[in-house]
């Protein structure tokens, strides 16, 4: 059976989860970071530590992408990725912005807002800002479109997680300006696999609140290129400076750990 190293609340990992309830791939899970468990046994699996990773009849994988990619050429039923070659690229891209901006411009908010309790007005506005911006630049990939690229594809499943998450930040669609964004959301979100991953975040969600569990560590945080890349783009060098020499942040690889 496949092994997946995951976290519940990783858009990575739903992303892959998503992908494997579609598909109808039998998978255990292995939880391997933050509130839940801190495993970090699967360096084997995957030498940054980042979940997700996979091992699959003893075949493993990391990077959420590539594992995708792997899921379809190996069980390419149904199809998650459209025929068409222009298609097939415009997903991947979506499926990059999801993961490369969406998920850079709503990390380190949900770090201090959520993880901390705490406020960062600065932050706060460039996250507003830069979410605003995605969100009309799907509204505007959408159209007329049930889904993103037009049949229900990998885009659709990388970006809903992030919708949720930033939902979860305060940072919800706009009626206004999203309209045809939100009836995706609504419809993404009614597909069963998507169903079933969102019942097991608000679970572990509500679990973790009623035994006063973190979701995750907000004071020791891996960092990598997107994420820290939208923290210096934003002017916010100097909080990052104190982050690192209060010894809160680290990095995948790093000589030191
Ligand atoms: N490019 C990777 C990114 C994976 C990633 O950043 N995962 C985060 C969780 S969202 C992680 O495992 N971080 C390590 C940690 O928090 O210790 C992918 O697509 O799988």
């Amino acid at each position: 059976m496949l092994t997946l190293f995951d976290d519940v609340f990783s858009p990575y990992a739903r992303k892959v989860r998503i992908a494997l309830y579609e598909k109808g791939i039998p998978f255990e899970r292995v939880r391997a970071l933050h509130g839940d468990c801190n495993r970090r046994d699967f360096v084997d699996v995957n030498p940054r530590a980042e979940v997700p990773a996979i091992i699959d009849d003893g075949f493993s994988l990391y990077d959420s992408t590539v594992i995708c990619e792997y899921l379809e050429d190996r069980y390419p039923v149904p199809a998650l990725y459209p025929a068409d070659a222009r298609l097939r690229a415009k997903c991947r891209l979506i499926e990059d912005l999801a993961d490369t901006q969406l998920d850079a411009a709503m990390f380190a908010v949900a770090v201090v807002e959520m993880g901390r309790a705490e406020q960062h007005a600065e932050m706060h506005n460039a996250a507003a800002h830069d979410i605003m911006r995605l969100y009309d630049e799907l509204e505007a990939q959408l159209g007329t479109k049930d889904f993103l690229c037009g049949t229900y594809s990998l885009a659709d499943i990388a970006v809903v997680p992030h919708v949720m998450a930033a939902s979860f930040l305060g940072f919800t669609l706009d009626p206004g300006r999203h309209v045809r964004l939100l009836a995706w959301f609504d419809r993404v979100q009614a597909r069963p696999a998507v169903m079933r991953d969102n019942a097991d975040v608000m679970q572990t969600l509500q679990r973790l609140q009623e035994e006063k569990r973190p979701a995750f560590d907000p004071y020791r945080l891996q960092w990598r290129s997107d994420r820290l890349e939208w923290v210096i783009k934003n002017g916010l060098a100097e909080w990052f400076r104190e982050e690192m020499r209060a010894g809160r942040a680290f990095f995948p690889l790093a000589v030191t750990q």
